[in-house]
């Protein structure tokens, strides 16, 4: 396998090209005085491409683009894996405004050109694994969370980091509905450590395959935990807070026995009506191409992210 790997399922032609396009654009970027990273426009398409540096080399398949974009869970537009898609396509994600509050010396808000354009955008090739055994390779692009945390500057007290999806019955017929929307207590809400946050895999994403986020993919911006079940990687944010107590999360609270706060990929720890051991691999073939492997540790981060459950009881703390 080789680099070139990823471009069997994105024609390398056409992801190159798209790539050229993307730095060309990028140029005229710089000629404004903006800087070299964020919103450009590329006009044949209706979501704009955005200018990255590019992931190191990767051995992984990604899922094709479609599959990213047309199987999700975002359950404020319908528990069916097709709804989002369907019921998130005129979803309002510009103008934006995503809040940073809590226990931090610099509370600061950033508006939608801001989420593309403070911090360096970089493209991260991840294992995506949702918690019903099905797993996909997405390439985000994002920047690190870590960066948006020493800006905002902690104060001793913070120990969590909290998210918040925007709440809006309006917009959101999940949200409206408690039957289409999954029972949840909206709004959705996540959590990480501190030092989860602060770890340099955890990313807050903008983009996926070179172009802003849409919006069933939780746009403008989502977070991404490649190391913990999907269900963490919370979309659609407007608020970031910091606190000294762990806050009860969405899953947690609507079934406290099945998820679990820490929500670490796991082989060996099962969710009690099904196996973890292994995942199904949404990949480019029919629905009875069926592709399953073995389940990783920490979902193939064990090397990045062990040290920070060192003496945690993970059968316990799931
Ligand atoms: N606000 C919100 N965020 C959410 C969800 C949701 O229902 N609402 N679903 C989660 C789950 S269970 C998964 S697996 C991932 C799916 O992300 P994707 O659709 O981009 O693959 O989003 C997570 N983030
Ligand atoms: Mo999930």
């Amino acid at each position: 396998m080789n680099r070139f790997t990823r471009y069997d399922v994105t024609p390398e032609t056409i992801f190159n090209q798209r790539r050229k396009i993307i730095k060309a654009v990028g140029l005229g970027a710089a000629a404004l005085g903006l800087p070299n990273i964020g919103l450009t426009a590329e006009k044949s398409d209706q979501r704009k491409a955005l200018n990255f540096k590019d992931a190191p080399k990767s051995d992984l398949l990604l899922t094709p683009e479609n599959k990213v974009t047309g199987y999700n869970n975002f359950y404020e537009f319908g528990v069916d894996k097709a709804s989002p898609a369907k019921f998130a396509k005129d979803f309002k994600t510009d103008p934006w405004s995503l809040e940073i509050a809590g226990e931090v010396e610099n509370p600061f808000v950033l508006n939608h050109t801001q989420l593309f354009n403070t911090f360096p955008l970089e493209e991260r090739i991840y294992r995506f694994r949702c918690v019903e055994a099905w797993s996909m390779v997405i390439p985000w692009i994002g920047f690190e969370l870590a960066r948006l945390v020493e800006m905002a500057k902690p104060t001793g007290k913070a120990k969590f980091v909290i998210f918040h999806t925007l709440h809006d019955p309006e917009q959101m017929p999940g949200q409206k509905n408690k039957f289409f929307g999954g029972g949840i207590d909206y709004p959705y809400v996540e959590a990480l450590t501190l030092e989860e946050a602060m770890n340099p895999l955890t990313l807050l994403s903008v983009g996926l395959y070179g172009k802003m986020l849409p919006p069933q993919n939780g746009a403008p911006i989502r977070l991404v935990v490649p190391w913990k079940y999907g269900f963490k990687s919370i979309k659609s944010i407007v608020k970031i807070t910091f606190s000294e107590t762990r806050p009860r999360t969405t899953w947690e609270k609507l079934a406290p026995h099945e998820y679990g706060f820490y929500a670490n990929v796991n082989p060996n720890v099962d969710h009690p009506r099904w196996s973890q051991a292994s995942e199904r691999v949404i990949g480019s073939g029919g629905l009875l191409a069926v592709k399953r492997q073995d389940t990783l540790m920490f979902n193939g981060y064990e090397k990045e992210v062990a040290h920070l459950y060192k003496g945690l009881d993970l059968k316990v703390n799931f």
